[in-house]
């Protein structure tokens, strides 16, 4: 088993959680409730701290982290594909989404693993491009997927593992520090750290910041994700 692995089992041993049957029984039931006591005390104007720069992390050591087995790089004419439930669903490239009014900040990332990290990111918050596609009030969910995927045999195109994906509440990713990252430290995005953009956000632990989006999906009803249907806790706010 690979380190993660060993550490994924040893987190879901210690909660107490069946891996097959995440949300199931007594534990699922509590995690809903969880998820929901935490939707209510999240306070969407309330800013996690900016970092000084004399604590960024040094590039080289910011942890990488993807389920591909090589570093994902983007298939030609990538596009990033907003749609669902909004008025005007969204094609954009890297050029458009830096046309956009541009934020930066420097948080920290929390990882379950133990490890934090500080950079600065630069690009678009997710709550412009609700905007922007005329996102629906009814899609209280947001669903971010990427194009990494784990390694699989498999040639059929429908069995192949479902790529790296989170779902979100859309009170976190309207959160005014929640953005499609194109740069980190001032530097275009690195294939690292998810270029060509990433979901990068200082309200979630590191595991809901989608790196290699493909697509954000406004939908009423709420999906899980590549660390949430294995037991890893939905809602996962800093
Ligand atoms: N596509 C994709 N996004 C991902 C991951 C991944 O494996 N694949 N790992 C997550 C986890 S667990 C963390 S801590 C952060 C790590 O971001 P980094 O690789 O830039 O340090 O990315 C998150 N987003
Ligand atoms: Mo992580």
């Amino acid at each position: 088993m690979k380190r993660r692995q060993l550490l994924t089992a040893a987190l879901l041993g210690a909660a107490g959680c069946n891996p097959e049957q995440p949300h199931a029984g007594v534990l699922g039931g509590m995690e809903r409730w969880n998820d929901r006591a935490q939707r209510l005390l999240f306070r969407r104007t309330k800013l996690a701290p900016e970092e000084p720069e004399s604590a960024l992390t040094r590039q080289e050591d910011f942890p990488v982290y993807h389920v591909a087995p090589d570093v994902p790089l983007a298939p030609r004419g990538w596009r990033l594909e907003i749609r669902g439930l909004c008025a005007r669903p969204l094609s954009l490239s890297l050029a458009d989404l830096q046309r956009l009014p541009q934020t930066g900040m420097r948080v920290r990332h929390h990882c379950v693993e133990g490890w934090s990290a500080v950079a600065s990111w630069q690009g678009v918050r997710v709550s412009e491009l609700a905007r922007a596609c005329g996102a629906d009030p009814r899609a209280r969910f947001v669903e971010f997927t990427s194009f990494d995927r784990p390694d699989s045999d498999e040639d059929d195109e429908s069995k192949l593992p479902k790529p790296y994906s989170s779902s979100w509440d859309r009170e976190s990713a309207d959160h005014p520090q929640t953005l499609i990252a194109y740069g980190m430290n001032g530097r275009p995005l690195e294939p690292d750290h998810g270029a060509p953009v990433r979901l990068y956000s200082a309200v979630k632990l590191g595991y809901k910041c989608v790196k290699y989006l493909s697509e954000i999906v406004y939908q009423p009803m709420r999906t899980g994700g590549y660390w949430e249907d294995q037991g890893y806790e939905w809602f996962a706010g800093v």
